[in-house]
């Protein structure tokens, strides 16, 4: 059975090509810094997008239009996990994530559940055997049933708490059966609506109490994946807890959970928080924090998560411009399309044109990113910039010599203070030239 219309595997045809079904910049042997583009971006597919969405939106039904759809239950469940490894085919993408819940359906009890769920993963870790496809991330679904309605780990009900952690448990059993290479959290209902009926230091306090047990469990279980928390500053709750990379650093540094956990950052999240992709990138980086990347883009013009495919290529540069100067680029994480069709592209073939058109702009975001790094393109600049803080005071300054006293001293010189531009639009054209002739 196909269920994307029995394509062929996609291939690399080169920027001239204008076959829709090729890849135009994706070329995954091209050897970058020492590197296949294969190694540097490691594309994964996100299984609730491209299987379990429906195109449905809060004004409508689903409007995608599926193979499997005509099955229910476990028989759907299995009918997705073939659409998910024929993709991967397609695509040429080594690399999956999914949530328990999209995985298999739920059972009337936390045990049927559970069996539901060992079910299907003995079926893709026997896909996963037979096509050399990896797990890059797996996660708990603790967001749409009901009972999450209060939060997760920061619910006032600790019945709730109880049966988030047995679920997260499991998870992280799955993971190690299938050697995912990281475990997400991603706090889908840990914040809050009104402070008029919350406790937030408790609900801080548990969520870290949460990730110190589940850190525990998967040592005393053997999983070594890396940890990775999810940012991002609204949608579903009001006030998310994980509001943005410099947040999620902070609460993990309070509750000394720095050294376990990484993030994976989204697009989409990003802006939403009101910064750019580079900017949480960069904050993580610098930080020794970044982990993996949902690749998406949202709509300037929406303020919501649209998780639509990435084809802004100004994005795709400059993320790959922090990743490949991160401490072994992308390591452990990879580059997940959190992303969906739009509602109105129905057909199954859409999914796969969707994933094109990401992969070719993260490729084509990987080689204008590693010219700009060769050619110094804006390292030059950026050091000429910071030149004060090579000689004289600027230097005593980075070297922790100088103290208010002596910094008063100097500033009574009264030297003349010359201020230089920074050439703002120099450098956004200097961008331009590089992603349009690299
Ligand atoms: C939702 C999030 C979610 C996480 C995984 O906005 O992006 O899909 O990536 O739970
Ligand atoms: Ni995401
Ligand atoms: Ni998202």
């Amino acid at each position: 059975m196909s269920y994307f219309g029995n394509v062929d595997k996609i291939k690399y045809e080169g920027k001239e090509s204008t076959n829709p079904l090729a890849f135009k910049h994706y070329n995954p042997d091209q050897v970058i810094f020492g590197k296949t583009m294969r190694e540097h971006l490691r594309f994964a597919v996100a299984y609730w997008h491209s299987y379990t969405y429906g195109g449905s939106d809060p004004f409508g039904a689903n409007t995608l239009v599926r193979g499997y759809d005509k099955f229910t239950g476990m028989d759907l469940a299995k009918a997705r996990v073939e659409a998910n490894f024929e993709l991967l085919n397609i695509l040429g993408a080594d690399y999956f994530c999914f949530h328990d819940r999209d995985i298999a359906p739920e059972g009337a009890t936390l045990q049927e559940t559970n069996k539901n769920l060992d079910e299907i993963v003995a079926l893709i870790k026997s896909n996963m055997k037979t096509s050399g496809k990896k797990l890059l991330w797996n996660t708990a679904n603790m967001f749409t049933n009901p009972r999450f309605v209060h939060g997760a780990a920061t619910t006032n009900n600790a019945e709730v708490y109880a049966y988030a952690a047995a679920q997260v448990k499991k998870a992280l059993e799955h993971g190690k059966e299938l050697g995912s290479e990281n475990y997400v959290f991603w706090g889908g209902r840990e914040g809050y609506e009104s402070l008029l009926n919350t406790d937030m230091g408790l609900e801080l306090d548990n969520l870290a109490r949460f990730l110190h047990m589940a850190n525990d469990y998967a040592k005393e279980i053997g999983f070594d994946a890396q940890f990775l928390i999810e940012p991002k500053p609204k949608e579903p709750t009001k006030h998310q807890y994980d509001f943005d990379a410099a947040t999620t650093l902070s609460f993990l540094q309070k509750y000394d959970l720095a050294k376990t956990f990484k993030l994976n950052l989204e697009a989409n999240h990003a802006t939403l928080a009101g910064h750019t992709f580079e900017h949480e990138l960069r904050v993580a980086r610098i930080n020794g924090a970044l982990g993996s990347i949902d690749a998406n883009q949202g709509d300037c013009l929406l303020g919501w998560d649209t998780d639509e495919f990435p084809t802004d290529l100004y994005s795709t540069v400059l993320a790959m411009y922090e990743i490949l100067q991160n401490e072994n680029g992308i390591g452990r994480g990879g580059v997940n399309f959190d992303a969906k069709v739009r509602r109105t592209s129905v057909d199954p073939i859409d999914v796969v044109y969707s994933h094109i058109a990401g992969m070719d702009s993260f490729a084509r975001g990987l080689v204008v990113a590693s010219k700009l790094l060769e050619d110094r393109a804006l390292e030059n600049f950026i050091d000429d910039r910071y030149d004060s803080f090579k000689t004289g005071i600027g230097a005593d300054i980075v070297a922790g010599k100088a103290n208010f006293k002596t910094l008063e001293a100097y500033a009574l010189q009264n030297n003349p203070i010359v201020t230089k531009s920074g050439r703002v639009e120099v450098l956004r054209t200097v961008l331009n030239q590089y992603i349009l002739n690299a």
